[in-house]
């Protein structure tokens, strides 16, 4: 077989040495002498892809010999991280590598700081398919990635004069060294124009689509490894012109013209829309979508039939995996293909249709949930608004038959009638799937109860959850290369593979000379943070603070303010000379804000003002310091979470559908201060309430306040500390003596405050005191430390995907030989 062909490609020091060499001089046709940082990034680049590329094709091969029935994971996003650095870890050469670069005077380290990722995703959505595609290799799924190739990124955030600015991502300017272009893999996709019903000779009803213009999309693949062995494709679409020119049209005129329409195609691939869970409603993205799901299903169909299938069994053969409803319009776009392109009836392709697809929600935030107006879809897919319809009225059909009233079938209905009509994805996709699952299990429970409780009603087997998990090989083994040498000394490696073996560390989690390895190494971390602080935020800050970390999106759910609003509440009180019990703390921060989400950017502005006035103020900056990281990604977050001390996860009860950073900063021996909200509740429970820094509202109680008329005006009248912090906001104190730069935020936490931050100030402030506490008895937060890191075992993506296997896609791993 092929893959036994390249077994040529060897794993030792001299091979990679040879390889890397013979990429430098054949591939980028230079010397070692006389090379950019780039082009020795580029050559190990190629020599390690290379080796991805055989695992990918063995694992195939051997998926194919066994006839394996298959994931596709549909994702409008991807965030990979750098690809150099984990492909070594997972292929096992990393220090071959690292010696083969020493005996040419390289250093890999300074290698691997070249890597630009590829920023295709907002945050925990595209995160989490990415750590999911690790998974799903390591333990030997057949499996495919489906998604766009943004041509620009998530936006480079930079912070000029305290304020977010976004700069283009141009991550493929010195070009991309992971992909494979398959230029004969490539499909057409339709757009607008009009359909046309008719009746065939042999009587059979049938619908023409006559699109306005055709777009083509490419195949890029991307290797992506799994640990030890297996490697499984990440198949991204561009978008191009049909056909790139029309030669014979030769004069300037229509040349022009043919760029331009070019030109056009190309745009539904340019950029990310940089806004999670707020909808934009925009042409561009709908297409983008739209363009995606056909060219993946397209795809797909012709794999099956390639193979000798019928299109029957489909269903059989594949488990499409939508992850929110992002790729939604998948479930119109199978039917119009096994319809109107295979001649299926309806019934035939319903089923198949029906027990393809299963769905992820990820967000309860009304805002959040996408809609697509009738007007706009007519316009751009006027055959799937048809299927829609028809969709619709067989499904509002069934449920008179079943009994429902009038007001229960209008709530159901795909098409949301309040104002201009607009198809509500969240239910066509639960329509259209077999299984509809939640991402933790407060968050599937509230998907039950609340937002798709008459479904839930109708289909209860069709609900399930699946909590959420992160990839613990790239975000301990790869990033905090320290603790995990120090784990594996004491309990052996079989965690890379099985992290619930990290039980094993419990045992030495009072022991005092453990405790002080483990301290050391968390300083060490400490310390390499510090240089990027100062490097990239310009603030020197003391290793031996507190740590206490909050990176993530930045939304008002996630209430980044309420530990601003504390850090002001400190800084007053040291003011007054009453700072003795504050432990010496770093308030860190990192997260992009949506470029059109005032609020958003307003509390950006809000921590560099606080920052810029603590740090600079002799009186307060031994104790405290804030540093706002600028452009928060996967790359940084590697250099974070291993840092952190204190991990902040403290949304509202009963908003964050998941969070995945919780686990991530756990893993890394960060003890956590959270709400009850998303995963924090599963982490307590594994943990202990004892080594969890609870506070605040539970869901219920937020919903009970909410309930009753909350008056947060009430809280700034009563509690003298809150109002003392709320006017410091407007006090002209902070952001160059402007007192109404902040008076938005103020009024708005005065007025509404509808994420009850007010609500929830004092619990957070009293917990924070327990912290401090705890940080002065060095030995007692290390056991707690070592505690949290044992217990994780449950937060490996590992355990997610078996969880997806189990419950939803009913797949065998397949046992794969080396
Ligand atoms: C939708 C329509 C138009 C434009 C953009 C979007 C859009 C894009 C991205 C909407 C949402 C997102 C991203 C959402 C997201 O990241 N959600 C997070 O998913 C994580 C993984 O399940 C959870 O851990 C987080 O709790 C959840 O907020």
């Amino acid at each position: 077989s092929i893959g036994e062909n390249a077994s040529e490609i060897g794993r030792s020091k001299a091979d990679i040495k040879k390889d890397f060499l013979h990429k430098l001089f054949y591939h980028l046709g230079r010397v070692p002498a006389l090379t950019t940082d780039n082009d020795l990034y580029t050559a190990l680049a190629l020599t390690v892809r290379d080796r991805a590329l055989r695992q990918f094709v063995r694992s195939t091969e051997q998926f194919a010999e066994k006839d394996a029935r298959g994931v596709a994971y549909f994702s409008a996003e991807f965030l990979p991280g750098p690809h150099l650095g984990n492909n070594l870890l997972n292929l096992e050469i990393m220090e071959e590598t690292r010696q083969a670069l020493a005996e040419l005077d390289l250093d890999l380290d300074h290698i691997l700081e070249q890597e630009v990722e590829p920023g295709l995703g907002n945050g925990g959505l595209g995160r989490l398919a990415s750590c999911y595609m690790n998974s799903m290799a390591t333990l030997g799924i057949p499996a495919i990635g489906y998604g766009i190739r943004y041509e620009f990124g998530i936006f480079k955030q930079e912070i000029r004069e305290g304020w977010q600015s976004e700069a283009t991502d141009k991550w493929l300017h010195y070009g991309n060294p992971w992909e494979v272009m398959r230029p004969e893999i490539s499909y057409e996709v339709k757009f607008g124009g009009r359909t046309e019903a008719g009746t065939s000779k042999e009587g059979k009803y049938f619908v023409e689509w006559h699109p306005e213009s055709v777009i083509k999309g490419t195949a890029y693949d991307t290797p992506i490894l799994g640990y030890q062995s297996n490697g499984i494709i990440m198949r991204l679409w561009k978008a191009e012109a049909v056909e790139s020119f029309d030669f014979s049209i030769y004069n300037m005129g229509d040349y022009y013209r043919a760029v331009e329409k070019k030109l056009r195609s190309e745009n539904i691939t340019k950029v990310l829309y940089p806004n999670d869970e707020n909808l934009s409603g925009k042409e561009l993205r709908l297409k983008q979508q739209y363009f995606f799901v056909s060219c993946s299903l397209q795809d797909m169909i012709h794999l099956h039939l390639l193979q000798g299938r019928r299109l029957n069994e489909f269903h059989e053969k594949f488990s499409v995996q939508l992850n929110d409803t992002h790729p939604s319009i998948a479930v119109a776009e199978l039917m119009r293909l096994l319809l109107d392109e295979h001649d299926m009836e309806w019934d035939d392709a319903w089923h198949i249709t029906s027990h393809t697809f299963a769905y992820t929600n990820h967000t309860l935030l009304p805002e959040a949930l996408e809609k697509w107006s009738i007007s706009l879809l007519g316009r751009i897919l006027p055959r799937h608004l048809e299927l829609i319809y028809e969709i619709n009225s067989r499904f509002l059909e069934e449920l008179r038959e079943k009994g429902l009233n009038g007001e229960q079938i209008a709530r159901m209905s795909l098409i949301d009638d309040h104002g201009e009509q607009a198809v509500r994805m969240a239910h066509l996709a639960t329509v259209g799937s077999y299984k509809v699952n939640g991402v933790s299990a407060l968050h599937s429970r509230l998907l039950k109860t609340q937002v798709l409780n008459d479904f839930a009603k109708l289909w209860p087997e069709k609900f399930t959850n699946v909590t959420n998990g992160v990839a613990h090989r790239r975000f301990l083994a790869l990033s905090n290369p320290r603790l995990a040498s120090l784990i594996t000394e004491k309990i052996g490696d079989q965690w890379l593979t099985d992290l619930t073996s990290f039980r094993e560390l419990e045992k030495y989690a009072g022991d005092p000379a453990f405790q002080q390895q483990w301290r050391k190494v968390k300083l060490e971390n400490k310390k390499e943070l510090c240089k990027l602080l100062a490097e990239r935020a310009g603030v020197e800050v003391d290793p031996a603070m507190l740590f206490d970390v909050q990176v993530k999106r930045i939304h008002e759910y996630k209430r980044q303010h309420l530990k601003v609003l504390h850090i002001i509440d400190l800084y007053l009180r040291i003011k007054d000379g009453k700072g003795e019990d504050i432990a010496a703390s770093a308030f860190i921060f990192a997260g992009k804000a949506a470029p059109g989400y005032f609020m958003a950017k307003l509390i950006i502005r809000l921590i560099t003002a606080v920052a810029d006035l603590i740090n600079n103020d002799e009186e307060v900056n031994r104790k405290l310091k804030v540093v706002f990281l600028p452009n928060f990604n996967v790359k940084q977050a590697q250099r974070v979470y291993p840092a952190a001390d204190l991990s902040e996860q403290i949304s509202m009860a009963g908003k964050e559908a998941s969070g995945t950073g919780n686990m991530k900063f756990a893993l890394n021996g960060a003890l956590t201060i959270g709400t009850l909200d998303g995963a924090n509740v599963e982490i307590m429970e594994e943990v202990g309430e004892e080594n969890f820094f609870l506070f605040g509202q539970t869901t219920e109680e937020v919903q009970e306040t909410k309930r009753k008329g909350y008056r947060p005006y009430e809280f700034y009248e009563e509690n003298s500390n809150i109002r003392r912090v709320l006017d410091f906001l407007v006090s002209g104190a902070l952001g160059e003596g402007d007192p109404e730069l902040f008076r938005p935020l103020f009024n708005n936490l005065v007025q509404q405050d509808q994420y009850q931050l007010l609500k929830d100030f004092r619990s957070y402030c009293e917990k924070k005191e327990e912290v401090f506490k705890l940080w002065a008895n060095e030995s007692e937060w290390d056991r707690r430390s070592i505690l949290n890191v044992a217990r994780m075992g449950k937060f490996s993506s590992d355990r997610s995907i078996r969880d997806y296997c189990e419950n939803i896609w009913n797949v065998e791993p397949v046992r794969l030989r080396d």
